[in-house]
């Protein structure tokens, strides 16, 4: 078994304050937890570090990424959780890197208040390249999840949950995270290039191990 590490995320502070103009700043609460005041827009930028040098371990041809779906949001909501059962959006998006119906999950989320925002790309095959979308935060909803499939894979894809851009009451500048591999649990395969086999009920995602092919 291998553990695998794919994408590097970058999450750069591009702009302050927007969308303040509607009114007058709101006092700071008295609260023990201060928040930070205003709305910011973060630039995301993910990088492949998944190369044969880094990760020999039966390395497949074709490896690329399905384009990131991410959101902002609050607590009441995540796209995934390490230990949680996928949802259909999860599944379909770790499995075939299509981003519906995890679209409209999201919308959902928004429509609840729960999501601020969903952003996306296109797939990533050079690593020479970098995915890039932007994402707005707001005091509400200062917490960010993105995702992208791993391929080829059953049911892998690499992201991050619940990063949080409000850190001591103001907005971090700059956020760069190092991105596993998961198994979202909706398939059974624990190779590459293992045929689809979907599992029911689905399991829990967990972290993604490459392990050794096994004939029947
Ligand atoms: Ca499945």
């Amino acid at each position: 078994m291998r553990a695998l590490s794919a994408t590097l995320v970058v999450l750069s502070l591009t702009a302050c304050g927007k969308g303040s103009k509607s009114g007058p700043p709101a006092a700071p609460p008295a609260a023990a937890h201060p928040t930070p005041a205003a709305p910011a827009e973060y630039t995301v930028i993910i990088k492949s570090t998944w190369t044969k040098t880094t990760h020999p371990f039966e390395y497949p041809s074709g490896a690329h990424f399905s384009g990131m779906i991410g959101a902002s949001h609050n607590a009441k909501y995540s796209i995934f959780a390490v230990g949680r059962r996928p949802t259909p959006g999860l599944e379909r998006l770790s499995e075939e890197g299509k981003h519906s119906p995890l679209d409209t999950e999201i919308r959902t989320a928004i429509d609840q208040g729960n999501a601020l925002m969903l952003f996306e790309s296109g797939g990533l095959k050079n690593w020479k390249d970098s995915m890039v979308a932007t994402v707005r935060v707001d005091p509400a909803h200062s917490l960010v999840d993105v995702v992208n499939m791993v391929a080829p894979s059953p049911d892998w894809f690499t992201g991050a949950t619940n990063v949080n851009l409000d850190e001591n009451g103001a907005w971090v500048a700059r956020k760069t995270l190092t991105l596993p591999a998961y198994d979202s649990g909706g398939d059974n395969g624990k190779t590459y290039k293992a045929p689809d086999r979907d599992t029911n009920p689905k399991k829990p995602t967990t972290r993604a191990a490459a392990a050794r092919d096994h004939p029947l």
